[in-house]
């Protein structure tokens, strides 16, 4: 009896066995044909991380595409995956004054003015700038940005402390929509944190405030992670992407977005004032990651 239970039982054993390796060789067989596809190679070279590229193609296959479909239905199927996974960057509306914050050549201040010029974003309603000026001028790098903004025929503020941002703010009333240009955020996380907890204290009062995060997408060795920048004093509510004319690595700049997991708000790609900004949205970014 005891012979023919384990008997039997080995007999199933080798089955699941068998079984699961001919599961996996299945799983590994899909990964294979895929790996040697055009469109995994055209997301690999864009900078997208094997992992993440193989649960796009992966997703193919459960949906019943195959290396040899059309190539063009494939570049659509895919830009729809991608369009899902990137669901958490899609932008909120925006409402409010906005503040831009981030580290030193991010594109803030390009950012900001793009926008307030821009009639897609704010069509007839006038927009005016308050730049937040450094601590101690003297110590740190610092290019005042206010000539350019007046050049550009805005309207703009300095301020230092926050009784001067008071001031600012009960004269930026007659406005309809209020812009802040901040200096350059220290990469130092002691620093950067010193830095925002004084920008806080000037716009305490501000409902509602949107703070938007802008990063150089060209960047790929900044500190910036979602834990970082929850933990800010000042934390952001957005992310803004630009210099995306400047590299090739969208797939790169989607692990990024992927990690950070916030909203989107704008996209900048290019340094003139009618290059942009982009209203960012997923399937915009993803048919543009497909070529399409
Ligand atoms: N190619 C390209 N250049 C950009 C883009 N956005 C900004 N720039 C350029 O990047 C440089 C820095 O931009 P700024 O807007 O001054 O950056 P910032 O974040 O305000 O910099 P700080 O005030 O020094 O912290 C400028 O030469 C801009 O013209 C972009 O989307 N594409
Ligand atoms: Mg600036």
């Amino acid at each position: 009896m005891e012979n023919f239970i384990e008997t039997r039982f080995g007999h199933v054993l080798d089955r699941i066995e068998q079984l699961e390796h001919r599961l996996s060789d299945a799983v590994i067989g899909a990964s294979n044909r895929w790996v040697a596809h055009p469109l995994y190679s055209h997301l690999l070279a864009r900078g997208m991380r094997p992992a993440t590229t193989t649960r796009l193609f992966e997703n193919l296959s459960e949906k019943g595409f195959h290396a040899d479909t059309d190539e063009n239905q494939l570049r659509w199927a895919l830009a729809q995956e991608l369009r899902r996974l990137l669901e958490t960057t899609a932008p909120k509306r925006t409402i409010g004054t906005q503040l831009f914050i981030g580290p030193s050549g991010a594109g803030k201040t390009s950012l900001l003015l793009k926008l307030a010029k821009s009639p897609d974003f704010y069509g007839l309603r006038r927009p005016t700038v308050i730049t937040i000026q450094p601590e101690d001028i003297s110590s740190v790098p610092y290019q005042d940005p206010t000539a350019l903004f007046r050049r550009f025929d805005l309207s703009v503020q300095n301020v230092k402390t926050p009784e001067e941002m008071y001031h600012a703010l009960s004269r930026a009333r007659r406005f309809d929509h209020i812009l802040i240009d901040t200096p350059s955020l220290p990469l130092e996380e002691a620093a950067a944190r010193k830095m925002l907890l004084r920008i806080k204290k000037m716009v305490d009062a501000i409902m509602p405030l949107q703070v938007q995060f802008v990063l150089n997408a060209t960047r790929i060795l900044e500190p910036y992670t979602h834990d970082y920048l929850q933990k800010l004093p000042l934390h952001p509510n957005a992310v803004a992407f630009t210099h995306l004319d400047e590299t090739e690595g969208w797939g790169r700049v989607v692990e990024w977005m992927l990690a950070l997991r916030m909203p989107v708000q704008f996209v900048s790609v290019g340094t003139g004032i009618d290059d942009g900004p982009h209203a960012y949205s997923p399937s915009w970014f993803a048919e543009e990651m497909m070529d399409l």
